[in-house]
Order: C-alpha cells, then sequence, then structure tokens
C-alpha cells in the first residue's frame, strides 16, 4: 500500500496510518516545512528530506504495529512521529480501528472541529440583579467533541465541562439544586461556600436531588467540582466548573471573558477518560474551557480601543497556570481576593503572566491599543503546545496564532 506523508514543523500528516498484516509499505514523502526533517522506521536508516524535497520510502512488509520519526534532535518529542497501525493480524484481535496501542484516542493537533461543534462563548454577563441567585445544576453523563476528531464521555454540570460560570456579588446567596441524572454517585463542592462538607457536598444516588446554600461572604474566583471518589477521575472528567464573586467597587469594562483551564487524559474514543494517566500526571492536552485550541478555532473578539478583564480559574487536576497574552500587558492584576497590581499605581508596574496553582483564580485587565491577531496562553510551553492557546482579535485583523 502506498500512502501520502507530508512533514512539516513539527508533524508528521497523517499522524497515524493503518495496514493490513503482512502488506509492503510504501510512502510518498514530501517535506512542505521550512526546516530539513528525516524519517526512519523506528527511527532507523533516516532519509532525509530538505525543504520542497520529495522522494517514496519502500518498507517493506509490515508485520505489526510500529512508529516512524524524525530523527533530527527533538523532533520526535515535538510531534513527529507516524504511527503505523497492523490490522487483521493476531495481535490487533479487538482493537478498536483508529485506535493507539493502548485503545486510548489520540489528538491530532492538525486537524479541524467537527462540522456539528459549537465553541463556548467565553463572554462572561453581569452578575444577575438580585440577592439571591437560584440555581439548578443537573449532573448528565454525555458524549462531548473535546478535541477535533474526539469525543469522550464526560461527566458535566449542566451538560458542558466546564459546567455554567456562576456569578455574584458579596453578600449575595446563591441557591443550588443539584440533580444527579447520572448513572451513578455524584455531589458538588463549591470552594466559594463555607458550610459544613458532610451535609452539602454529601454524594448523591441516581435519580437524587439536594439544596446546597450559600452566602459568598468573599471575593474571588472559586472553583467548583463534584467530590465522589476517586475525586481526581470525577473532576477530572468534566464535574468542574467557576463561581465568580464580584470584589466591591469592580469597575465596568467594555469585555468580560470567562476562561477555565482543565487538562484532557484520553480514554478510548466515546469512553470516559484514563484514571491511570491522572494518576501519572500523563495528560494529553491542557485547554481552555474544555477543548483544545478552542480559541484558536474560534476567535474570541474585541474592538480596538477595549478595556477588556479576562476571569481565569484554574480547575486542572495536576497542572498549574502561567496565563500569559502575547502582545499585550496586564495594567490590573487580581488574584485569590486581592489585587496585585493597579494601572493608578505609582510605580507603573506591568505585569506579563499571572500564576494560578489547581483551584486558584483571579483577573488581568488590558486595553487593546492596535487592530491585531493576540495569543493568549499557558506560558508553560508544554501545556501551550498541548492545546492551551487561544485567539483575542481586535477589529479588522486576520485571526493568526504567534
Ligand atoms: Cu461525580
Amino acid at each position: 500500500m502506498t500512502f501520502d506523508l507530508e512533514l512539516g514543523e513539527m508533524y508528521v500528516k497523517p499522524a497515524s496510518i493503518e495496514i493490513p498484516a503482512g502488506a509492503k509499505l510504501k510512502l510518498d514523502v514530501t517535506n512542505t516545512g521550512a526546516m530539513e526533517h528525516t524519517l526512519g522506521l523506528k527511527g532507523e536508516d533516516p532519509a532525509v528530506f530538505k525543504p520542497g524535497e520529495s522522494a517514496t520510502l519502500d518498507w517493506g512488509p509490515i508485520h505489526e504495529s510500529t512508529e516512524a520519526w524524525c530523527t533530527v534532535e527533538g523532533h520526535k518529542d515535538a510531534g513527529m512521529v507516524l504511527a503505523i497501525k497492523v490490522t487483521g493480524g493476531t495481535a490487533a484481535a479487538g482493537g478498536d480501528s483508529g485506535a493507539a496501542d493502548d485503545g486510548n484516542a489520540e489528538i491530532d493537533a492538525n486537524a479541524t472541529p467537527s462540522a456539528k461543534w459549537k465553541a463556548i462563548d467565553p463572554t462572561l454577563e453581569p452578575a444577575p440583579a438580585g440577592k439571591l441567585h437560584e440555581v439548578e445544576l443537573r449532573v448528565e453523563e454525555k458524549q462531548a467533541e473535546v478535541a477535533p476528531g474526539v469525543t469522550q464521555t464526560v461527566w458535566t454540570y449542566n451538560g458542558t465541562a466546564p459546567g455554567p460560570t456562576l456569578r455574584g456579588k458579596v453578600g449575595d446567596t446563591f441557591r443550588v439544586t443539584l440533580i444527579n441524572d447520572g448513572s451513578m454517585e455524584h455531589s458538588i463542592d463549591f470552594h466559594a461556600s463555607e458550610v459544613a462538607p458532610n451535609v452539602e457536598m454529601r454524594a448523591i444516588e441516581p435519580g437524587e436531588s439536594l439544596i446546597y446554600e450559600f452566602e459568598a461572604k468573599h471575593a474571588g474566583v472559586f472553583t467548583y467540582h463534584c467530590g465522589v471518589a476517586p475525586m481526581i477521575h470525577h473532576m477530572g472528567n468534566g464535574m468542574f466548573g467557576a463561581v465568580i464573586v464580584d470584589p466591591p467597587n469592580l469597575p465596568k469594562v467594555d469585555k468580560e471573558i470567562s476562561l477555565v483551564q482543565s487538562e484532557l487524559y484520553l480514554g478510548p474514543e466515546g469512553k470516559v477518560s484514563d484514571l491511570k494517566k491522572m494518576m501519572a500526571g500523563e495528560n494529553d492536552g491542557v485547554v481552555f474551557n474544555g477543548y483544545h485550541n478552542q480559541y484558536v478555532h474560534e476567535p474570541i473578539t474585541v474592538d480596538v480601543g477595549d478595556r477588556v478583564r479576562i476571569w481565569v480559574d484554574n480547575a486542572a487536576i495536576n497542572e498549574p497556570l502561567a496565563f500569559h497574552t502575547v502582545g499585550l500587558i496586564f495594567d490590573t492584576v487580581w488574584k485569590e481576593g486581592s489585587y496585585l497590581l493597579k494601572p493608578d499605581s505609582a510605580d507603573k508596574g506591568g505585569s506579563q503572566t499571572l500564576d494560578l496553582a489547581p483551584t486558584q483564580g483571579g483577573f488581568v485587565e488590558f486595553t487593546v491599543d492596535q487592530a491585531g491577531s493576540y495569543t493568549f496562553v499557558n506560558h508553560i510551553m508544554r501545556d501551550l503546545s498541548r492545546g492551551a492557546a487561544g485567539l483575542i482579535v481586535a477589529g479588522d485583523a486576520p485571526a493568526e496564532a504567534h
């Protein structure tokens, strides 16, 4: 069988191919990138491709699943690996086609979202009027696209992971009705509350409900999550969200955005996430509002001259967040209940990055003076390369990542 293969920075496209056991494998390879790349079966006897070069590789019969990769230093680790999956052999008995050797789904960074996919609107509305916020949160276990070409069974509050961002003011009361429409025990733990955990955070059976009421006594960006054991699996499989309690005298801005960071630990296509990978801290993606590179695929728009406030909650189970926006400096930073920086400071300070450990939150503010395409990222580089990026497009500018 002959396959077309493209090499570029830093990918192999397609990233995986399937071939019947014993079939002869030929590859028509083209380097469309700007650097030299190579390709070798198991990294051995690599063929060298200068930019623009093409050649056909003949690797003969393939009897078992294997890999080929670019042997230039660092390129394999950056993603230049071709998975060669053998079908129909004894080793493949019972295996899912399209699945990796461990059966888990994999993210193709070059794929595009499905036609039916819609981004979560990150626009944050002002806190609803009134001192009492009555909210219904239904636990739903459902299928959701979490990256282009990858669907998982996620456990959610109201059908999305993250669940809805709730918002109020200091002194307001939240009366949350939690309804378990799932197939197992679930619960909710609001970090915004001071309540007896054994009462309001108790697990409820499928079909049951509880009322969780608390007064928001402190301003903050607070995580909420399921607390049923293994908690790492319930939280890591989608049961998280944020409650924003505005600090007093919060100035009005032109645009408010809410971002919640989490991770992807992919299980098999269509199935729940992989608990073993969670325990090992080996994620497949780090994402804002639940989808790999979500706002690269569907950029956030603002007007030139807008003052923007981005609320950020790190609801990841393992990963910290270094929130940075390329081409902008934050003149205001508020973290874990207090201002780190205000624009009227005599010190003329500016902030480049807001650091948030798991379940810390805050906001940053800036003014966008120039039309352009601004990339926001988790500046922990391994996370940025795994889906923790998005675009803010100001004015009439093309959407492009930098
Ligand atoms: Cu749960």
